[in-house]
């Protein structure tokens, strides 16, 4: 927001009690409703329409789907909701929520008028990238809505510590669902989670208007939904009629035109939404010809009223929406499916083919004749209206989910991360490295500590955090006994539950995984409380989640996922649990900072720097960088992303100092260093550094100048690289970059190898940094059972392997 209010304080806003609404509260909201569409219309319509198009791309904005939305947005922001409740907005409706803001002063015209446009107004609402009052990023459907759940659980675990700020009661978390959304299984693994933690304080609201992008939704899934969400535990209420229906129903032989709704096809249906009063009529005459009650009926209303009695669902109807919202108090989950229609209002209402339908100029012209609005006052916030903008803007100052802002939180930092104890060992794993350092830290205790929250699909102690969560404890509302520990069954891990645990245990579904990590990572931000989220699994099932991963990303959620065992390290597990692609996902995924020691004193130093970095915010203070320098953005912060391994390596035997800390952090060091000019070097990342250095070792008695490389991150070494290139590009000629650095001393015509567990190309671009030739050794074809030595020579990352292409480099000198 450009001009931003002056922050509202919070008030103590019951919710209400009353399910009465009053006349004239009623006639208010009518008419900000009819604004809303009007506004949510007119803002698609200007993007696509008025403003200049340069590149002859279709703008596109979703009026059909943002007015199948209006009326329950209108009750929910306009008078259920309360600042602490946080809401998931059907990606497809931000128009409506963009208009919304607006009526409340949190968005202004100009992101309006642009929307879509860069800077503007988002085309699904955004968490980073919009400047109104967004409170979970959508647009990948189905991943918002699951959000809210896992929102809600991290709610009850800050609750349950008395973590949440004084005085601020438990919110709401609010998914608004496109029914085609309830396609995608990411929900139903969301839901299953939910039931497992007992989840409360959520509200789905189904926009069900039997359409999705495509189609006319079939009829089979009809009746679906109540059992399934009954089983999981939830209320299911149905918002089917209106009013104007429920009275119509009311009237002599009105059951029968319930039966003839009730049993209509949803095509059917749709159709003649599409068609209008005449249709309604024709159809009506035939199938409920003989009764009497129905005739007359028909004979009272014309065409234009028997399509608005028609088209009166419960979630078009305002009354029956506030009723129904009003009438729940209790925590329970909840799921309204409210009965819509995808477009109404507008001349494409119930048109199968309505999903990016915009209205052409003339229907626009129409429809803003039939608003009433002059030309020039399109954008006026009470334009067209029939009450008095006073009236309209008192009713605005008094909303209740208005009644603080900002509603994002800010926290303190948590110190004390940098400097974690190196766990000693003459040969240790990544793996195990980071489950003693995590037992350490809860052995140790401290701010830091009660600050971590971790968390695991069914892969806690396979991925080494049995010693953290044997000490820290499995977090759940309710405290339960170890069961085994109880009956003396002796076993390494300590199972008790209580609310002041600190590890979330999930199923085994990893998209649940990252939108827990985005619900945690985000507590700080929702909940005015900071975690420092570190969720585990294997590195080949990141894909799995990866588009939660994204999401999570996207909404700048803060969190460490530590991925192990990975590559085709883990040897006799198999191709099916061997990744390949996982290193260029982390060079490629934006706020995440990717990791890949090979020696635990470097993942003590990432951990350490990790807990910092995950807080870090522009303009955090002690987190002021020098723009000019910052080429890794890190004053800004975000997300880390550690691969790690099971294959346990012999530890070098040195200091910590704050040169080698720093060089690890920025993504490498030389283990060994080159000669000037020398002419060789092998770059080596993660759990290879055993062969790379044996490969050196033998090379040195030919080559005394060859260096040996350590990558702990190429993914920082070439974002840095990248930033710095780009910088002298625009006129910042004295911009450098570490990898710059650390290649300087290679002769102009050097050859480098590069080797690690995973693809290829995650280091070969090395070569460019100072035009190089590179050798670039690593796994492309999926692997198989085998030990490592196997593994290692079929892949061509062995000793052997690297010594061939050591060869290869001085060749091609
Ligand atoms: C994961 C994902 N897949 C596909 C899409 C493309 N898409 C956008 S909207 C939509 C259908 C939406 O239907 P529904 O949820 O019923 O919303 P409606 O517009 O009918 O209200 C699809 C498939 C998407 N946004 N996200
Ligand atoms: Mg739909």
């Amino acid at each position: 927001m450009s001009e931003s209010p002056a922050p509202i304080q919070s008030q103590d806003v019951a919710r209400p009690s009353s399910p009465v609404i009053d006349g004239e509260r009623l006639a208010v909201m009518r008419a900000l409703e009819r604004k809303l569409l009007w506004l949510s219309s007119w803002t698609i319509h200007n993007a696509n329409h008025l403003r200049p198009s340069r590149d002859g791309l279709k703008v596109g904005g979703h009026q059909a789907s943002s007015a199948s939305l209006v009326t329950l947005m209108t009750a929910l922001y306009f008078d259920i909701l309360r600042p602490e409740d946080r809401v998931a907005v059907k990606p497809h409706a931000s128009p409506v929520f963009h208009a919304i803001q607006y009526l409340l002063g949190r968005q202004n015209r100009d992101a309006l008028e642009r929307f879509r446009a860069f800077g503007g107004a988002q085309s699904y609402p955004s968490r980073t990238k919009d400047a109104d009052d967004v409170d979970f990023s959508t647009g990948s459907v189905g991943l918002g809505v699951a959000m809210t759940v896992f929102a809600s659980l991290v709610q009850d675990y800050l609750a349950a510590k008395a973590a949440l700020p004084e005085g601020e009661r438990l919110g709401r978390m609010v998914a608004l669902v496109g029914d085609a959304e309830l396609d995608e299984g990411n929900v139903y693994e969301a839901l299953l989670e939910g039931w497992k933690h007992d989840v409360r304080n959520v509200w789905w609201v189904i926009d069900y208007n039997r359409q999705s992008l495509d189609a006319v939704v079939s009829d089979r899934l009809f009746g679906q939904f109540d059992r399934l969400f009954d089983t999981m535990g939830w209320r299911v209420i149905t918002i089917k009629y209106g009013k104007k229906l429920e009275a119509a129903f009311a009237r002599p032989d009105g059951e029968a035109l319930r039966a003839w709704i009730d049993d209509c096809p949803n095509s059917l249906y749709s159709a003649l939404v599409f068609q209008g009063g005449a249709a309604w009529r024709r159809q009506l005459q035939a199938d409920l010809n003989g009764y009497p009650g129905i005739e007359a009926l028909l004979d009272e209303l014309d065409d234009a009223a028997l399509h608005e009695l028609l088209c009166n669902l419960g979630g078009h109807c305002l009354e029956t929406v506030l009723e129904t919202f009003r009438s729940i108090e209790d925590d329970k989950p909840t799921c309204f499916i409210a009965y819509t229609i995808k477009g109404l209002g507008l001349p494409f209402a119930g048109h199968k083919d309505n999903h990016a339908g915009l209205m052409n100029l003339e229907q626009m012209a129409s429809f803003k004749a039939s608003n009433d609005i002059a030309d020039g006052k399109e954008w006026e916030p009470f334009a067209g209206l029939s009450l008095p903008g006073e009236q309209l803007q008192a009713f605005l100052d008094q909303v209740p989910f208005a009644a603080k802002y900002p509603r994002r939180y800010s926290t303190d930092l948590v110190e004390g991360a940098e400097r974690l104890p190196v766990p000693e060992a003459a040969r240790m794993s990544t793996q195990e490295g980071f489950g003693r350092i995590l037992a350490d830290l809860a052995r140790d205790g401290g701010a830091l500590a009660d600050a971590v929250v971790t968390t695991s699909p069914d892969v806690t102690v396979s991925t080494n955090l049995g010693g953290w969560v044997n000490r820290r404890g499995i977090f759940d509302r309710r405290p339960r006994e170890d069961m085994f520990r109880e009956q003396k069954v002796v076993s390494a891990q300590r199972w008790g539950m209580s609310p002041e645990g600190q590890h979330l245990e999930l199923g085994i579904a990893e998209n649940n995984l990252f939108i827990m990590l985005a619900a945690l990572g985000l507590s700080h931000s929702l909940f005015g409380r900071r975690l420092l989220p570190i969720g585990t699994l294997y590195d080949p099932f990141i894909q799995r989640g990866l588009d939660a991963l994204n999401y999570a990303c996207y909404q700048d959620a803060r969190f460490m996922v530590v991925a192990t065992p990975s590559g085709i390290t883990l040897a006799p597990e198999g191709g099916a649990h061997q990744s390949l692609s996982t290193p260029l996902i982390g060079m490629a995924q934006d706020g995440l900072a990717a990791f890949e020691p090979a020696f635990v004193d470097e993942l003590a130093a990432i951990i350490g720097w990790s807990f910092d970095y995950l807080q870090r915010d522009e303009g955090h203070p002690g987190h002021d960088a020098d723009p000019g320098t910052d080429w890794l953005r890190d004053s800004k912060g975000g997300s880390v992303y550690l691969r790690l391994s099971t294959r346990s390596l012999a530890q070098p035997e040195r200091p910590l100092d704050e040169a080698l800390r720093r060089d690890i952090i920025r993504g490498g060091y030389w283990l060994r260093p080159p000669a000037p000019g020398a002419s060789l070097a092998i770059a080596y990342c993660g759990a290879v550094a055993e062969e790379a250095l044996a490969a050196h070792e033998a090379i040195l008695e030919d080559l005394p100048d060859a260096g040996l490389l350590a990558i702990t991150s190429a993914d920082r070494l070439n974002a840095e690289w990248s930033a710095a290139e780009q910088a002298r590009q625009s006129g910042t000629p004295r911009a450098g970059s570490h990898v710059e650095s650390l290649l300087a001393p290679m002769a102009p015509d050097a050859g480098i190898v590069t080797v690690l567990d995973g693809h290829p190309a995650s280091l070969a671009w090395l070569g460019a940094v100072r035009g190089h030739k590179v050798q670039a050794l690593g796994v492309e074809h999926f692997g198989q059972s085998g030990d490592i030595p196997d593994l290692f020579r079929h892949h061509r990352i062995d000793q052997d392997a690297i010594l061939d292409a050591c060869a290869a480099a001085l060749l091609a000198r």
